[in-house]
């Protein structure tokens, strides 16, 4: 189902027509209302009249989370404030809280959740669930706009019940969720135990703000027989919304005619072509509030421009391999957390609960993983327990070169998120 066939399906001449108006306009915004825009802009030697249309977008400056924290609270702020209706602030993954603000034509932008929906199958006969936390955090009230912009029955649920949660889905006859994918797994965890599969009619599910796997969205399909869709965003943008996959899961189209994507080398800042991965740039089009020419995300895929087999003509982004700035450095490896998730789901028996220690004893990095594997195995020989664990062991250094030490630990140990999980323990950063 296409929400927006117009917009969605675009020739790249019309598309590259909007954007270069768009980009126009907002950059007069930005340069008239913005004064920290309006300096960069001038200590680069440009007016907004120096950029005919998207393709001189690489000679803008770039803006970066550290430009909001400069301006905290309103300072980059483009509208008065008697025309913003919402604020937001991030979840604060990293460092301090970035606070943005909504106009009214902003919190109408929540339709590309809508169109989210959409691409997951989802339509205004539909009974959806929103689990992501309501409140500052983009989650819960951008998954909630745009279900009911879809027109579909939304239940808002947050976060912080799962048993009333899944009590609803059996008795409302759900069947859609939108949830972190952590957390949806914990809650087909809670579905098996109480033999309830057989009595939920949930469809799709929309996961995000949070990396996962393409492993761990077909372990997830198979345990509760639906399809789970990739969603993403942040708050510095819009929050979610921003990308979701199609029923082919070949990447998540962008939704071009709002938020124009660029790939970049995150060392050297110069563009990167289509299929390299690199830190993704997004650039406003449409925002009133606080508009971002040049945002760099931190967050690391690669793009393609290729038609899509759904008819859809917009850019997709490849799954997330994790953040520039998430990158663990153990003895001198880089790892990312997503390729340690990677290779565990290698491993039958295990399940997709875990988390990484990585600490320093005698100035040497160490590197552990807290596995949780299936009950059955504890059961079995304690020959069977160290087979497991040597085959985690191996999994995980043929994808990231690096001995880790493994420990097997029974299901439900490692404490269960109902927001983003926390995968990565740095102890090294608490000395
Ligand atoms: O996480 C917005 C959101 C809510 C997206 C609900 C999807 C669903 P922030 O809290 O500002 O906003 O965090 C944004 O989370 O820069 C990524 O690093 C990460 N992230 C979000 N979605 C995905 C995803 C929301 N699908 C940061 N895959 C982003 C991987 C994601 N990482």
């Amino acid at each position: 189902m296409i929400w927006n066939e117009a917009r969605e399906c675009m020739s790249r001449d019309e598309l590259n027509n909007l954007q270069s108006a768009r980009l126009r306009k907002v950059l007069n915004r930005v340069y008239h209302n913005v004064e920290p825009y309006r300096k960069r802009m001038q200590e680069a030697g440009l007016e907004p009249g120096d950029i005919g249309g998207i393709e001189d977008i690489s000679k803008l400056p770039f803006t970066t989370k550290d430009d909001l924290r400069d301006n905290y609270p309103f300072g980059l702020f483009a509208v008065p404030m008697s025309e913003i209706v919402r604020i937001h602030a991030s979840s604060g993954t990293t460092g301090k809280a970035t606070v943005v603000g909504y106009t009214r034509k902003d919190i109408d932008v929540w339709s590309c959740v809508a169109r989210c929906c959409a691409m997951a199958g989802l339509g205004r006969n539909d009974i959806i669930q929103v689990a992501y936390g309501y409140g500052l955090f983009t989650g819960g009230l951008g998954g909630h706009y745009g279900a009911e912009h879809l027109g579909a029955t939304v239940v808002p649920m947050s976060t912080g019940n799962t048993q009333k949660l899944i009590d609803m889905m059996v008795d409302f006859g759900a069947t859609g969720l939108m949830c972190t994918p952590s957390y949806l797994m914990h809650i087909a965890e809670v579905i098996e135990e109480q033999g309830l599969r057989d009595k939920i009619k949930l469809k799709a599910t929309l996961n995000g703000a949070e990396p996962w796997t393409e492993n761990m969205r077909k372990q997830i399909e198979e345990r509760l027989g639906i399809e789970a869709h990739d969603i993403y965003g942040l708050s510095e943008i819009m929050g979610p919304g921003v990308a979701t996959d199609c029923h082919f899961h070949k990447g998540l189209h962008i939704f071009e005619d709002h938020f124009y994507p660029e790939i970049v080398d995150p060392k050297t800042l110069e563009p990167l072509p289509d299929g390299e991965t690199g830190e993704l740039v997004i650039t406003t089009l449409t925002k009133e509030g606080i508009p971002l020419i040049r945002y760099r995300t931190k967050d690391l895929t690669s793009i393609t421009h290729e038609k899509c087999e759904c008819g859809r003509t917009t850019a997709r982004i490849s799954r997330f391999t994790g953040r520039s700035d998430d990158m663990l450095i153990i003895r001198g490896v880089n790892v990312f957390p997503s390729q340690i998730e990677t290779a565990l789901l290698t491993v039958d028996g295990i399940t997709p609960n875990y988390q990484i220690i990585v600490d320093r004893v005698n100035h040497q990095d160490t590197l552990a993983i807290l596995v949780e594997v299936e009950e059955r195995f504890f059961s079995d020989e304690i020959k069977e327990l160290e087979n497991l664990q040597k085959k985690i062991e191996h999994a995980v250094h043929q994808t990231i070169g690096l001995h880790a030490k493994i420990k097997l630990v029974e299901p439900k140990t490692i404490e269960r998120s109902m927001g983003k999980a926390v995968r990565v323990v740095d102890k090294r950063k608490l000395v």
